[in-house]
């Protein structure tokens, strides 16, 4: 079923205050948004955006999920269903559920995982995972129902007893074969696994990925999705990227081999900070709904504290920042991205680091910088060396990352500052295109337009009203 074309936008749902000089009302940004979903809507899917990824992306569909259920509950549910239905049978979610669409590349053919037992027969999907978030919007989904009325509440509910335990199973997965036996962060084996593809973070970790003589010829076709192959990553680093897909096909997507054997290894912060928050959320799902799994409810939490304990142990001592482990030689990554700030996603450090770390997050050299169009956090800092404003994640501002931020600081009590970045965000997003990026300075869309998940984001922060 797929977005109702009557689905509309309640206004009084709408909290209006403090929204800075916005280009378009906030009642014709909610529907233009929503009309994004609509659009780019398959039936089952929403696709991460119409031309340049016609395809259902892991991540972008949690937060694409939470985005739907401020127009349909139901429909929400429906797109983690989908999701979850392309759960390979070991537990690992893939990053991409394959549509019919052709335009996309690498596409499943050159994945290769046809024959990969794990994935199930009815769906070709990639081989590879994303940042773990499903918990974190499944449990949104189901505050959202909470105010919209008893059926959806119902609904949502019922949703989530069901899914539970394939999210469990997820987690199950991460904390099985990619929580480093050496440093606790969950490992990443490409980047994009990490969702932050090209970031500086991966620079040195790639220099190990050299491309064989035997990489199979390929043409890339995401440069036809936006106006500037220079917002894209360069065609060096897309040898490297269908590189290490090639070694994931050689090592048969074995997921006791890849961890062990790829060319890129990383202990990822991020997502480790992302999958501590989740074990939470999944922990506070089943006492909500009172289900009967203390095992696994026990298991949640120690996977929790693991993951946190990692995340403080990669932060500086005196700065707080977070650092990526390079696993092929221990090395600890010091290129500083948005992602040195995870700690406080997930509340991993003592107060007064975690005070120096926000300190520096809202200054300007981050967020705070003075010629910054929105006072929100870059991908990087134009203050570090790998700073690109208009290249993808090696500088622009991306609404799904500042969404996430401002989701946490409000979990965590900051609501002065979560409604700051709220209100920033919405000035990032004001002019309706829905970018996949900004260009700090201007504000300049860049990348995709019409991209889902930055309409998600954009419903949630008009129309969920605890933001208020
Ligand atoms: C981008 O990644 C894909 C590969 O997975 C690509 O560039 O082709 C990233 O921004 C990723 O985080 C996102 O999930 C995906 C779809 O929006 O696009």
């Amino acid at each position: 079923m797929g977005v109702p074309v009557t689905a509309s936008i309640d206004p009084t749902s709408i909290d209006p205050t403090d929204l800075r000089a916005p280009e378009l009302p906030p009642t014709t940004l909610a529907a233009r948004a929503a009309a994004v979903l609509r659009d780019n809507d398959t039936g089952t899917l929403v696709t991460a955006s119409p031309k340049l990824y016609p395809h259902m992306w892991s991540w972008d569909a949690a937060f694409i999920a939470i985005g739907l259920a401020h127009l349909d509950v139901n429909r929400a549910l429906t797109e983690l269903d989908t999701l979850l239905s392309a759960q390979w049978s070991d537990g690992m979610i893939p990053h991409i559920v394959f549509t019919d669409a052709t335009s996309y590349f690498p596409g499943p053919d050159r994945w290769g995982t046809d024959s990969v037992p794990q994935r199930p027969p009815h769906v070709r999907t990639s081989g590879i995972c994303q940042p773990p978030v499903h918990a974190i919007a499944l449990r949104r989904i189901v505050d959202i129902a909470r105010h919209v009325s008893r059926d959806d509440v119902e609904l949502a509910e019922t949703f989530a007893a069901r899914t539970w335990p394939a999210l469990y199973r997820w987690h199950r997965w991460l904390a099985r074969h990619r929580m480093s036996e050496s440093c606790g962060l969950i490992t990443i084996v490409h980047g994009w696994e990490s969702g932050m593809d090209n970031s500086p973070r991966w620079d040195a970790p790639y220099a190990h990925v050299q491309p064989g003589p035997d990489l199979p010829p390929y043409v890339r076709l995401d440069l036809l999705g936006v106006d500037d192959p220079n917002e894209r990553p360069s065609d060096a680093e897309y040898d490297r990227y269908l590189w290490l897909i090639e070694q994931l096909r050689r090592a048969d997507y074995d997921p006791e081999v890849v961890p062990k054997t790829l060319d890129f290894r990383v202990g990822d912060v991020f997502t480790t900070a992302l999958f501590a928050i989740a074990c939470d959320d999944l922990v506070e799902l089943a006492h909500e709904l009172s289900l009967d799994a203390p095992d696994e409810v026990a298991e949640l939490r120690t996977w929790a504290a693991h993951a946190r304990e990692a995340v403080a142990h990669s932060a500086d001592p005196d700065t707080g920042l977070a650092f990526d482990k390079d696993l092929r030689n221990g090395d600890t990554t010091r290129t500083t991205t948005v992602a040195a700030f995870s700690p406080l996603l997930c509340s991993a450090l003592p107060e007064h680091l975690e005070h120096r770390l926000l300190t520096h997050l809202t200054g300007p050299a981050w967020a705070g910088h003075p010629k910054f169009h929105a006072a929100v956090a870059p991908s990087v800092s134009p203050t570090e060396p790998g700073f690109d404003a208009r290249r993808y994640w090696r500088g622009p501002q991306w609404p799904v990352l500042v969404w996430l931020f401002s989701f946490a600081f409000q979990r965590r009590g900051w609501t002065g500052l979560a409604r700051n970045w709220r209100e920033q965000g919405l000035r990032l997003v004001a002019d309706g295109s829905f970018g996949e990026y900004y260009e700090p300075f201007t504000g300049e869309p860049l990348g995709s337009t019409q991209q889902s998940w930055t309409a998600a984001v954009t419903l949630d922060w008009l129309c969920g009203r605890w933001w208020a």
